[in-house]
């Protein structure tokens, strides 16, 4: 596996990637360009100054979270096209700087959901949390809370200038049905294919999170059953995954370490993190050890490496530990935790794997 980071570049995130580098085993930055808004070029000139700050740091910037995706794409309004045209000259435009993996979702309005950002857990530490009664009907009243605790910097797929538009939002959505949306991300990555096969792109969708529809918006990537249906309509080895084991496995319906064995060859991009259940629903996030949460950490890097998985993984979010002041899920030090705690498993897995062959 290639170990990322994600970081919200220079001037939007606290953490320097001279510190990044300390990390033992990072070799990609995980990035994005956070002030474009969905539906707007990327262009050239703006990732060339990326590509500069990576650079002396020797960080590659294969994989991009995310490059968002206009409204109008997911409900069929009326700059589809335009919208999707300005997405593959985004394509071709990463393709010259050698990225090779776009993370991005299709999730209707809220992207990531969660009603507390700085839940106590009983260490003293604090993770993000989602509380089932509390995404019931009041969707303003979450958005406010959430855009409440950005202080200042930008929570990608959550842009101000959205939230500020929710009841023309919500309007767009109401003639959306779960099928219809279904239509509208074939018809999208459809149009997307030929240009990700001359560059060598590959789209990797990241689950709904969490995977259930909230508000009355149909979520889509929720189950093995989504999955299915999506690499089946099109089954080209560019229309990837984003294996997101936090977002699935918090619906403990969702057996990750095996979704792993049987997609391995489709997923392109990893993100690992761990969630612990609670009996009535609610669940919040915990550290990357195994017996801390539900997921099934160990299995699921076991899946992988049983696989020979030689994609991107990040660690997904971490705690806020030791009084770091972060972007919530978003600090350094139980990101940084999460990264040895992967490699302890994997570099004893790869031990054994040795062993193994030696004794044959
Ligand atoms: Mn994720």
């Amino acid at each position: 596996m290639k170990m990322g980071f994600r970081w919200f570049g220079e001037g939007n995130d606290s953490i320097k990637l001279s510190d990044i580098k300390q990390i033992p085993g990072v070799t990609s930055i995980v990035w994005s360009l956070h002030h474009k808004l969905p539906g707007e070029v990327w262009e050239t000139d703006e990732i060339a100054q990326v590509q500069k700050q990576l650079a002396p740091y020797e960080f590659d910037m294969d994989v991009v979270e995310s490059v968002n995706i206009h409204d109008d794409i997911k409900t069929a309004g009326p700059g589809r096209d335009q919208y999707i045209a300005n997405y593959i000259q985004t394509i071709k435009n990463l393709s010259t700087f050698g990225v090779k993996v776009i993370c991005y979702n299709f999730m209707p309005i809220f992207d990531w959901t969660r009603t507390d950002l700085f839940f106590p857990l009983e260490d003293g530490s604090t993770a993000l949390y989602y509380e089932k009664e509390k995404i019931l009907d009041d969707p303003k009243q979450m958005a406010e809370y959430i855009l409440s605790m950005q202080g200042g910097m930008t929570f990608p797929g959550w842009e101000p200038e959205r939230m500020e538009r929710l009841d023309e939002l919500f309007a767009a959505y109401k003639n959306v049905s779960k099928e219809q949306l279904w239509a509208n991300l074939i018809y999208f990555l459809q149009a997307l294919m030929p240009t990700c096969r001359e560059c060598g792109i590959k789209m990797a969708i990241h689950p709904d999170d969490p995977p259930w529809d909230i508000f009355g918006l149909p979520r889509l990537i929720v189950d093995e059953a989504a999955i299915d249906r999506l690499i089946c309509t099109i089954d080209d080895p560019h229309n990837c995954l984003t294996l997101c084991s936090g977002s699935f496995s918090a619906s403990p319906k969702n057996n990750v370490a095996d979704m792993v064995r049987k997609y391995c060859s489709r997923i392109a991009f990893a993100h690992i993190r761990n969630v612990r259940h609670f009996p009535n629903g609610d669940f919040s996030e915990v550290s990357h050890r195994d017996c801390d949460g539900d997921s099934g950490i160990l299995d699921i890097v076991k899946a992988y490496h049983d696989c020979g998985y030689e994609g991107y993984v990040r660690p997904d979010h971490g705690r806020h530990i030791w009084n770091e002041k972060c972007r919530p899920g978003y600090g350094l030090y139980d990101r940084a935790l999460g990264i040895m705690y992967l490699w302890g498993v994997w570099d004893m897995l790869d031990k054994l794997k040795q062993a193994e062959q030696v004794n044959v």
